[in-house]
């Protein structure tokens, strides 16, 4: 079977952005991020090939290479664009899998334009592996796929990793096409989770929906097992670990200090502006902080960089809106000529420059009111060699279950979160560096590739 590949990742997006170069002319280039650098080595190894969508609506390209990877781009049209990504993805499982913190969407539409996207990647898949070979479907976009992969090709061996929370059984019975999607993952052999809660909701839900029987962490479905098992997600720490303590790094971090006026203590946020990472309920704490001057004039600034995310959707619309407006009201009472106490960017930066702003910042505050892992904080903790810098982490996001050392919170109470920021603030050298090193322990010990070896090796025992 020439030109078909032993083993393929079936994801959302193909992992590359399209960059005008400074001739003018378009180019692709690898996206940032975890996922692809585990997975690029084990592709270069095994001949693999990658099916995504390429990120531009109504474009058809020919599969092409990049950086060693096969790539195979998807075709969406603007409508599937809006009916199955921005609609059903993300404005009707987004919400209802991260705690209803936004109240999901129903519309038939958008769950037929899902089941027709989710059979044009598992019709792709089918063409593109050779017999036998390993396929890894990634992420809630694609939940159907394992089932309709399975049912053109049974001979493939069939993973499925679910990067966000899976809900309870109580959430997730609001679906009105529960049913279809349960049986869709249960076309895998394996469903990986970030947590072991995800998992045993999902093994429970197995039970009430489908009255299927388990052992351990196996479901029994007709005359095959599925396993369901946790992996949490990682970062590449060894990458981070060594670009911090590049010299132009060192200096940009020295000099991002500096422009914020040298203040005693650097705050920083870093998230896609999303209504689940608990931006607003961060800036409250650190606002009534200065209103009741628990911190002084220049003390402190918080440096917010919220990056551009699903603008299309209403409900991050909205929520611009609002923290715009807070981050205005607040700086608006606290500033000085020429010092504003919250820098807000609605921005991306470059991986330097993030690299230099959590290596500049004494506190990171991650916040989320759920989150499946959360990469910020892991990248935070690879970046700090010096033992420096207090990480203030919610509760409710993933990394929480391995990063114990950080300064927990929840994020629902503000005044705990005022509380556990100002105790960051406050605490000695010596502490913040007792809870860096085992935080560290912690994340260079399971890097993004431990999690992608981990899951290929159950994946295919
Ligand atoms: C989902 C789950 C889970 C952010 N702004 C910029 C930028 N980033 C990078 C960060 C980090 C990544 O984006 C965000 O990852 P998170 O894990 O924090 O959050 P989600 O995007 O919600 O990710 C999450 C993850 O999947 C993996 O399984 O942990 O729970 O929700 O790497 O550094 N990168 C650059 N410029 C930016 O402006 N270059």
């Amino acid at each position: 079977m020439a030109g078909r590949s032993s083993f393929l990742i079936v994801a959302n997006r193909l992992p590359v952005d399209r960059t005008i170069e400074s001739d003018g002319t378009a180019a692709w280039r690898r996206s940032p991020g975890g996922l692809v650098t585990a997975i690029a080595p084990v592709m270069q190894r095994r001949q693999g090939a990658w099916l995504g969508w390429p990120g531009a609506p109504d474009e058809k390209l020919e599969p092409f290479e990049q950086d060693g990877m096969s790539l195979i781009p998807i075709p969406l049209s603007a409508e599937e664009v809006e009916l199955y990504y921005e609609g059903f993805s993300n404005a009707t499982l987004w919400p209802l899998y991260h705690d209803v913190v936004a109240p999901p969407v129903f519309e038939r539409r958008m769950w037929e334009t899902y089941r027709r996207v989710n059979e044009r990647f598992a019709e792709a898949a089918a063409e593109a592996a050779e017999e036998g070979a390993v396929v890894w479907v990634q992420d809630y976009q694609l939940q159907l796929v394992p089932a309709m992969l399975r049912r053109r090709r049974p001979d493939l061996r069939i993973g499925f990793f679910l990067h966000i929370p899976f809900p309870p059984v109580e959430l997730y019975w609001r679906l009105p096409w529960r049913t279809e999607l349960l049986e869709g993952l249960l076309g895998a052999d394996l469903v990986g989770f970030q947590l072991p809660g995800g998992a045993s909701n999902f093994i429970r839900l197995c039970r009430r929906l489908l009255g299927l029987s388990y052992k351990g962490n196996e479901v029994y479905y007709g005359d095959r097992v599925v396993t369901a098992q946790a992996f949490p997600i990682s970062v590449d720490f060894s990458e981070l670990d060594v670009l911090v303590r590049e010299p132009h790094i060192v200096q940009r971090a020295k000099e991002i200090r500096a422009e914020l006026g040298d203040p005693e203590h650097v705050l920083l946020g870093v998230d896609r502006l999303d209504y689940t990472k608990g931006i607003g309920q961060r800036l409250e704490a650190f606002g009534e902080l200065l209103t009741e001057a628990t911190l002084g004039p220049g003390e402190a600034v918080f440096v917010q960089i919220a990056t551009p995310s699903r603008e299309r959707v209403d409900e991050y619309r909205r929520l611009r809106d609002d923290i715009e407006l807070q981050v205005g009201r607040i700086n608006g009472e606290h500033s000085a000529l020429g010092a504003q106490p919250i820098q807000y960017f609605h921005q991306s930066h470059s991986r330097d420059e993030l690299a230099a702003l959590y290596l500049a910042a004494d506190v990171m505050v991650v916040t989320p009111l759920r989150d499946g892992m959360n990469l910020v904080a892991k990248e935070y903790v690879s970046c700090h060699h010096d033992l420096r810098g207090a990480l203030v982490l919610s509760e409710f996001a993933g990394a929480a279950d391995e990063l114990r050392q950080a300064y927990l919170v929840n994020p629902y109470d503000v005044e705990g979160l005022k509380r556990t920021m100002m105790t960051a603030m406050r605490a000695t050298p010596h502490e913040v560096a007792r809870r860096m090193r085992a935080l560290r322990r912690r994340v260079s010990t399971y890097d993004v590739d431990r999690w992608a070896s981990e899951f290929l090796t159950a994946l295919e025992s």
